[in-house]
């Protein structure tokens, strides 16, 4: 810094001050996507990678750290069934799914800078598919007793009713169509 005074042989006077700029924490973290749709088959292992999050912070240090995780109501309802990897971001299966229980998951994830106050946040939506896999076969019932045979009189004629079956397939498309026959 300089000071010069009006003198008619001014005279000036000098201070080194030095500046350092601190970052104030005024960026929340973006996600590169914040709405996700994506498909996982339902025999894929625990484990298995159902999409990678990613969300980045013009912050510096820690003001730009970004951590993840599920969101509260995300974490109470299928905490159990999908885990992000808090530095990572990648959302994974922590056990298996099943299409026939349920097929569809709506996850929220929320991105955080690490700043010690004043932290701020962002929040992804993924949308999860779950695809058939042919794990259920045919499930055949009749409408009878147990272990009663079925009978017929000798003098039936052809078309002649006999027994009602029902065939149902818990899958789905053709994973759950089915052929009878004797
Ligand atoms: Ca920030
Ligand atoms: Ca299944
Ligand atoms: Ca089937
Ligand atoms: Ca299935």
């Amino acid at each position: 810094m300089l000071a010069t005074d009006g003198g008619h042989q001014a005279l000036t006077g000098t201070l080194d001050i030095s500046i350092e700029v601190t970052d104030a924490n005024d960026n929340s973290p973006v996600f590169d996507k914040s709405t996700i749709n994506t498909t996982v088959s339902e025999n894929a292992p625990t484990g298995w990678i159902v999409t990678q999050l990613r969300a980045t912070d013009n912050d510096i240090g820690v003001n730009a750290h970004v951590t993840y995780k599920l969101s509260d109501q995300s974490a109470s309802e299928y905490g159990d069934i999908f885990k992000i990897d808090s530095q990572s971001g990648e959302l994974y299966l922590g056990k298996e799914l099943d299409r026939e229980k349920q097929d569809f998951y709506r996850i929220h994830v929320v991105a955080a800078d690490s700043a010690e106050v004043d932290k701020k946040s962002a929040h992804a939506s993924i949308s999860v598919h779950v695809l058939d896999v042919n794990d259920n076969s045919p499930h055949i019932r009749m409408y009878a007793k147990r272990d009663t045979p079925l009978e017929i009189s000798s003098m039936s004629g052809p078309d002649t009713f006999v027994q009602h079956f029902v065939v149902n397939d818990n899958d789905l498309g053709n994973n759950a169509r089915f052929w009878c026959w004797l």
